[in-house]
């Protein structure tokens, strides 16, 4: 059986018993282990529950799959973005040598990284796919560091559950626990397909986060914080999908 099939099976059989048992037996089971995204208020409350602690629960450690170099998309598909503020655009015309990424929250040192500082950090690849919740995707080859390098750098507080991230772009941002914050495949990105990481594709810095949604994966990376609670960014749901009527966690 494959992976997907037999995740399907168990994650349906984890909502059956939930059904059986009662959603307060799931609610208190997902509370005890701190397995409660969010999101988790309101009319799909119970369903995001079930999604985020049964994903968290057989997948904490899976790999995204990763395709040999033959499968990277000829033509990659840009998603449609914004047009650039007038911020961008200044960064845009020197070359994004003044781009900075702040790091910041519940660290031991905060501190910010210009790309040269990132690109010195240790550099790694993955030929992955973006899968936009519209039902498209493609496949391309992502270089950048690894997220955990820059959170190490700067000493998450072991009482940091989230990790936040924010665009120049005030519309986007999101939030990630831990275990994908660390997951060796949560990069800083800023390279692709051998080279600079295009504008459209989120150059000069995207979050890429192959375990989730495209959404997830936020191009013009400004801001990182380290937080023990969601509650006081936005309306509280952990990023700006929920309040848009996208789920936090998206995993795939
Ligand atoms: N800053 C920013 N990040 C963004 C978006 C955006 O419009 N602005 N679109 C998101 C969505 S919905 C998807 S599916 C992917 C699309 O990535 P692509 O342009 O590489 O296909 O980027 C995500 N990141
Ligand atoms: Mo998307």
């Amino acid at each position: 059986m494959s992976n997907i099939s037999r995740r399907k099976l168990i994650t349906t059989g984890l909502v059956a018993t939930a059904g059986a048992a009662g959603i307060a037996t799931a609610a208190h089971l997902t509370r005890r282990y701190g397995l409660i995204p969010p999101d988790n208020d309101g009319f799909f409350g119970p369903g995001e529950t079930l999604t985020y602690a049964a994903q968290r629960i057989l997948t904490r450690h899976s790999l995204a799959r990763e395709f040999p170099r033959s499968m990277i998309s000829e033509k990659p598909f840009g998603n449609e973005v914004a047009p650039p503020s007038e911020a961008f655009k200044r960064h845009q015309a020197t070359g994004f040598s003044d781009w900075k990424v702040s790091v910041d929250g519940m660290v031991a040192h905060p501190a910010s990284f210009s790309i040269s500082d990132l690109k010195a950090l240790p550099a790694h690849n993955q030929i992955t796919e973006v899968v936009c919740e519209e039902g498209w995707s493609y496949v391309a080859e992502w270089i950048g560091t690894p997220l955990h390098n820059v959170l190490d750098a700067v000493g998450v507080l072991p009482q940091a559950r989230y990790i936040v991230y924010f665009s120049i772009e005030p519309d986007w941002w999101e939030s990630i626990d831990m275990a994908d914050a660390t997951h060796p495949q949560t990069f800083l990105t800023m390279g692709m397909n051998d080279g600079d990481l295009p504008v459209q594709f989120g150059g000069p810095l995207r979050l890429r986060l192959p375990r989730q949604l495209g959404y997830k994966s936020v191009k013009y990376i400004t801001r990182i914080t380290a937080t023990d609670s969601m509650k006081r960014f936005g309306k509280g749901l952990g990023s700006a999908s929920p309040e848009t009527g996208y789920a936090w966690y998206a995993g795939i």
